[in-house]
């Protein structure tokens, strides 16, 4: 199933900045994908680590604490506790969630700066820079506020203008003073390291663009591909900044190693501190040709995994680098983007106080609506549907029925005239193996939406061939058939309850608990059988239907937090686009609309409005000129699936020729939207 056979995997997720809670559009972005393909090794014996761990430098963290009128040490302390626990009770399993504020990650980091500094990787640069002269400080993008050349918001940060989304660089600010004192701050010269990544084009174009155009996601191939064609400059490596790891060089006072630098080192140094209390030897799980590293990520941080922290390891030399970084896209909530600042967002621990109980189920849906190709939709109304028609109804349900029916007619103990209990149907042993496979295959491609949903035909399965046995009936005319179906159904069940252990691991323990299975785990390999005269435990209900109530109570809650941040909606008119003149049936047939995917975006020179999208349509890759430029950013919508009209007669736009047109969704205000399959759809699929 793999190109390569790997003797151990490296498994990390994303380490979350401890300056605030995190949200479960974080968790659905790369925790969620992360615990299940570390769970899934592991049931396959593969020799897995998987590492994470709280992210402590950086302005974030700084920021927060002056926000919060404390140190920084007392916000991440704060925080990487809350975040901890709640991937705890969430059932992330992390071998080891580590801070990059650790001794022996500062150790680490300043090694590997020490290491490439030595080798003469980095380029020194001397720059200008804002300087606070009362606080006696440099002054780090966030610190400088002004008024924004682009809307005239007052109070613009030196990177951004959050009133109107501009990203700036702190001199483009009018009237700039300075967060630490409020003076206006002046440019002086101080000199940084920098990463050449120019000087690793051609490895990366080899690497990445050669090497990876068959197995990374299209998004993120497609990202790489926009950012190593577009040029690569060098970054600088550290910062004026008195919160984070010094800069390991005599004279560098008052300098520390920028957060990006140091956090993907905060992988390896989790490792060695998981190493050093399990004895193993963690240089094999990264310098070792035949170790798996995988990197799980939000779509926001693909230029770092992909790009930064791989030429770092590169230039280092003695580093593997990611076979595949499988970065989600987002998910966004009711509607809108989720948002901790904007109060938009359900947090972990909210989640967790206000259903308790319910972690599987949070689980479940946010796999079945993981924003792996395209960016997904949190909707509480989802939620509830998902979880009463599918975990209730249709795997709770047969479960329950196999459980409740063994007791009823066999007092729920397991016999037969053999001495195991196999199970005895060519067609469901034909049909099951061919789900181990799709689910197995699934997992090794990184789509577990796919693997999750297989899962479920398993239990689907189950509820056919009861349906189709009915033992509560043949009981009494034929009992011989009657037990060897529930026998059937009752391995059944275990293999369920195989398969259902990466996704929802509170109720596969359930079931083998009910099942009185003799270990709490079923490894994938192992035969599932049942010694004769096994006694099951009394059945259970793994899930509970989720009333309205529940979800209006939430939904009241979101609008209500949003709204103290806010202030109070302004009730929307919508209005409506009036209707056009009917046209005939074949006025509609003669257009051709297809599915295609977007693999390339660029801005139109000299436009505001337009993007030159390359799409591959099934038929043919084409150039499509759009006015979707003050809708999207272009690497924001590389792999997006689209509509597009097909047979419109090509036209030059600015220059371009335009083949096609694709389908927006756009309301009375102008916003526009993708028109695009709810699931994934082959390219070239016929829109009718
Ligand atoms: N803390 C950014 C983020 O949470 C950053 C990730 C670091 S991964 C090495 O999105
Ligand atoms: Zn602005």
């Amino acid at each position: 199933m793999e190109t390569q056979a790997y003797k151990r995997y490296t498994i990390t997720a994303a380490l979350p900045y401890a300056n605030g809670p995190k949200h479960i559009g974080h968790l659905a972005g790369a925790y969620i994908p992360a615990d299940l393909y570390a769970r899934y090794l592991r049931l396959k014996k593969r020799e897995v680590v998987f590492v994470c761990g709280s992210d402590e430098h950086g302005t974030a963290i700084a920021n927060q604490a002056m926000k919060e009128h404390t140190t920084p040490r007392a916000i991440i302390d704060k925080y990487n506790a809350l975040i901890k626990k709640c991937f705890e009770e969430i059932g992330i399993s992390f071998d080891i969630y580590h801070r990059t504020s650790e001794p022996i990650h500062h150790q680490t980091a300043q090694d590997f700066f020490t290491n490439l500094n030595d080798k003469g990787i980095f380029v020194e640069r001397e720059s200008e820079q804002y300087y606070d002269e009362r606080a006696q400080a440099f002054l780090a993008d966030r610190y400088i506020i002004g008024t924004c050349p682009n809307c005239g918001n007052e109070n613009a940060y030196g990177d951004q203008c959050e009133k109107c989304g501009t990203s700036l660089s702190p001199e483009e600010l009018i009237n700039p003073r300075s967060t630490l004192s409020g003076n206006k701050p002046v440019l002086k010269p101080t000199k940084h390291w920098y990463l050449p990544l120019d000087k690793y084009e051609d490895w990366l174009k080899e690497w990445i663009l050669k090497g990876h155009a068959g197995d990374w996601r299209t998004t993120v191939y497609g990202q790489c591909k926009s950012w190593i064609d577009g040029g690569l400059h060098p970054r600088a490596v550290t910062r004026d900044l008195d919160w984070g790891i010094k800069v390991p060089v005599q004279g560098a006072d008052g300098k520390v190693l920028y957060v990006w630098f140091d956090a993907p080192i905060g992988y390896i140094s989790a490792t060695k501190q998981w190493a050093i209390d399990n004895n193993k030897d963690w240089k094999t799980y990264w310098q070792d040709k035949e170790t798996k590293l995988v990197h799980f990520i939000g779509k926001d941080n693909i230029v770092f995994h992909c790009i930064v922290f791989p030429v770092m390891l590169h230039a280092h030399g003695e580093f593997i680098v990611p076979d595949n970084v499988p970065a989600n896209e987002f998910m966004n909530l009711e509607g809108d983007k989720m948002s901790t600042s904007r109060g938009w967002s359900i947090e972990m621990h909210e989640y967790l106080e206000d259903l308790p109980g319910k972690v599987d189920e949070l689980r479940y849906y946010l796999t079945a609506i993981a924003p792996e190709t395209a960016d997904s939709e949190f909707t509480w109304k989802d939620y509830q549907a998902r979880v009463n028609n599918e975990l209730v109804a249709i795997l709770g349900n047969f479960v329950h029925r196999i459980m409740i029916l063994m007791h009823k007619f066999y007092g729920g103990k397991v016999e037969a005239e053999t001495a195991t209990i196999t199970l005895q149907d060519e067609n469901l042993n034909n049909e099951l193996g061919r789900l181990y496979d799709e689910i197995e295959r699934s997992f090794e491609s990184y789509k577990f939406r796919q693997a999750q949903q297989t899962m479920m035909e398993i239990a689907r399965l189950g509820n056919r061939y009861l349906t189709e046995k009915e033992p509560w009936i043949t009981v009494k005319t034929n009992p011989e058939d009657a037990k060897l179906a529930l026998h059937n159904g009752l391995l059944l069940v275990g293999h369920l309850a195989c398969c259902l252990q990466p996704f929802l691991p509170g109720a596969a323990k359930k079931i083998l608990h009910m099942l009185n299975w003799p270990k709490d785990v079923i490894t994938f390999d192992e035969g599932i059988f049942f010694k004769n005269g096994h006694q099951l435990n009394p059945a259970e209900l793994p899930f509970e239907k989720i009333e309205d109530e529940l979800i209006e109570r939430q939904m009241q809650k979101l609008i209500a937090k949003k709204e103290a941040i806010e202030g109070p909606a302004q009730p929307a008119e919508q209005a409506v686009i009036p209707a056009k003149e009917n046209i005939s049936f074949d006025q509609f047939a003669a257009m051709d609309v297809r599915v295609g995917t977007i693999l390339a975006a660029e801005k139109v020179a000299k436009t505001k409005k337009l993007l030159k999208l390359t799409i591959d349509t099934g038929i043919d890759q084409r150039t499509v000129v759009s006015g979707i430029a003050e809708h999207y950013e272009p690497e924001g919508i590389i792999g997006q699936q689209v509509s597009i009209l097909v047979n419109l007669e090509p036209r030059e736009i600015k220059g371009i020729l335009s083949q096609g047109m694709i389908l927006m969704s756009e309301n009375a205000e102008g916003k526009l939207n993708f028109v695009s399959p709810i699931n994934w759809m082959p390219n070239g699929s016929v829109v009718r």
